[in-house]
């Protein structure tokens, strides 16, 4: 596949037609029904700036992202169990002019029901539910695209104040979805099967429009356990499936399920470090090597072991194509010895066009040379392969394969009122790898109330599994909070 166009699989008039396109929950749409429905959405969005969609693991999701995209309208996707705090902000800084959503208005917690197709949000946006709209576009509806065009505006954390929007293009999406399909050998001849969110890339790009652009069916199970994992194997016969680590340390916990797996072509792993225990344990369960590939929202996935090479625990391989590395330590290029680490910098044409709105941050990570500074610190040995070794900042928190920033959770916590300081790290976690660990200096309040308070305001994932109630935080003469003497 090399058209620039990202939905040529689904659009081109020679387009192959698959009757088992995208099965969500058990759930099915062929092709030439998915492309109708989202039409309908296209004609009815066409021309807006952006639009959000309210991305619960439904068919109305796929619909709703692929109709922006055939309608060449951004689409920002909202985290369906983000708190309104959250959810303000991601409407707001993208300027959002309606929310498209699913037909469960069980979802929509702001949503003011009525029997008519638009209703209001908090913000005062039109909300489209996609069950309500026409099942195929006018007669004459052509969509206006090119491949030039923003496709998704992915929010992501930082290290200090509120997430900020990715702005990710259609053709660096096009070509990152084809490195991958080489590097993996995926083809029409695969059925995906994962159960990760539809709201960030993973899920979304690579598991749903990678599917599409492909051709290969996918099989989303709603949620990514075992039992759903080694159903998806025995009922649909899945070739590729794709997961966190927290997904596959869960899945060899069980090992029928596991074993479910053995008929396989490839189990993929990726957003947060494969422990090597994980790995081998995998193989001994389903005969299979994991691939690992390392990624980040800004740039795509740009490191993988490949389907037809070496797949080494613990690294996460080469460049895939189109892309190209520097391991860079004070300005310098570290030597290729597999143990002097540097900070990872990528180039490659799947990157992103910036942060939406903000060009200080946007050049504080993109240099003019197009090389991305990922804040990632690797080794890489003399045949080119990567192996992750830590982070720049303590202040970005991998937790279930989910990048959380510090400063955005110790934020929310301060906006309760018994809160007078609050400090957030990530502690090592065996299911998580990291926990989301507050220290918090508050009176009288709890330390599940706390958890609770940051799950209804922000995303229930960046809420802080361990609340340490404190006396006091370690500062350092300054008057800043040393991180490194927090222990839980
Ligand atoms: C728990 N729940 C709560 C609360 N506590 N609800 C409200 N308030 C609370 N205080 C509910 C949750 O809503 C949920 O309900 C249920 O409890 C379980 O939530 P949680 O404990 O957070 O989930 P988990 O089981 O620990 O999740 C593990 C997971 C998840 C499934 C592995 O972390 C996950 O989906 N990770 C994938 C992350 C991902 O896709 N990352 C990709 C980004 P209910 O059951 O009703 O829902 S990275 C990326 O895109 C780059 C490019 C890359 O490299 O891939
Ligand atoms: P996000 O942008 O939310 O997808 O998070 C990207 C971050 O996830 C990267 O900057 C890495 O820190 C981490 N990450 C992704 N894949 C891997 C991997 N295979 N191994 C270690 N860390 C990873």
């Amino acid at each position: 596949m090399s058209s620039p166009d990202l939905l040529a699989a689904l659009t081109a008039p020679d387009a192959v037609e698959r009757p088992d396109a995208v099965t969500i929950a058990g759930r099915t749409l062929a092709s030439p029904d998915l492309l109708d429905r989202a039409g309908a959405v296209g004609e009815r969005i066409a021309g807006a700036g952006t639009v959000a969609v309210h991305a619960t693991p439904t068919l109305e999701t796929v619909i709703a992202v692929v109709g922006g995209l055939l309608a060449g309208v951004p689409v920002v996707t909202l985290p369906p169990d983000s708190g309104p705090a959250e959810r303000a902000h991601l409407l707001r800084d993208s300027g959002a002019e309606l929310v498209l959503t699913g037909e469960d208005r069980q979802t929509m917690p702001t949503e003011t029901t009525t029997p008519t197709t638009t209703t209001t949000t908090d913000l005062g946006l039109p909300v489209i539910t996609v069950a309500d709209l026409p099942r195929a576009p006018s007669a004459g509806w052509s969509p206006a695209r090119s491949p030039d065009d923003a496709a998704l505006l992915i929010y992501t954390s930082g290290t200090t104040g509120a997430p900020k929007g990715a702005i990710l293009g259609r053709r660096a999406l096009a070509a990152g979805l084809d490195a991958l399909a080489e590097a993996w050998q995926w083809t029409a001849a695969d059925r995906l099967v994962h159960g990760l969110p539809l709201f960030h890339v993973h899920g979304l790009v690579l598991g749903v429009l990678g599917a599409l652009r492909v051709g290969s069916p996918v099989v989303h199970t709603g949620r990514p356990t075992p039992e759903a994992y080694a159903h998806a194997a025995t009922e649909s016969a899945g070739t590729l499936y794709f997961g966190v680590p927290t997904v596959w340390s869960r899945l060899v916990a069980e090992p029928a399920a596991a074993q479910a797996l053995r008929g396989a072509r490839l189990l993929v792993s990726g957003s947060a470090a494969l422990p090597i225990p994980v790995f081998d344990r995998l193989e001994s369960l389903t005969g299979h090597r994991a691939v690992e590939r390392y990624g980040m929202t800004e740039t795509m996935i740009t490191l993988s072991t490949r389907a037809d090479g070496e797949r080494r625990p613990g690294w996460v391989g080469l460049p895939v194509r189109g892309v190209s590395t520097r391991l860079v330590h004070e300005g310098a290029d570290v030597p290729d010895d597999g143990t002097t680490p540097g900070e990872i910098w990528v180039r490659g044409p799947m990157l992103f066009s910036g942060y939406h709105h903000r060009p200080e941050a946007t050049a504080a990570v993109l240099d003019a040379q197009g090389w991305m500074h990922t804040g990632d610190i690797a080794v890489r040995d003399a045949g080119g392969m990567h192996r992750i070794v830590g982070r720049a900042s303590t202040d970005l928190i991998s937790s279930g394969g989910y990048r959380i920033g510090a400063g955005e959770v110790e934020d929310a916590l301060l906006a309760h009122p018994a809160v007078r300081e609050a400090a957030v790290i990530g502690t090592p976690h065996p299911d998580l790898g990291e926990a989301v660990t507050a220290f918090v200096v508050a009176d009288g309040v709890g330390a599940e109330a706390l958890s609770a308070f940051v799950a209804q305001r922000l995303s229930v994932h960046k809420r802080p599994r361990v609340v340490q109630l404190v006396d006091a935080l370690p500062r350092n003469a300054m008057g800043k909070v040393v991180k490194s003497r927090l222990t839980s």
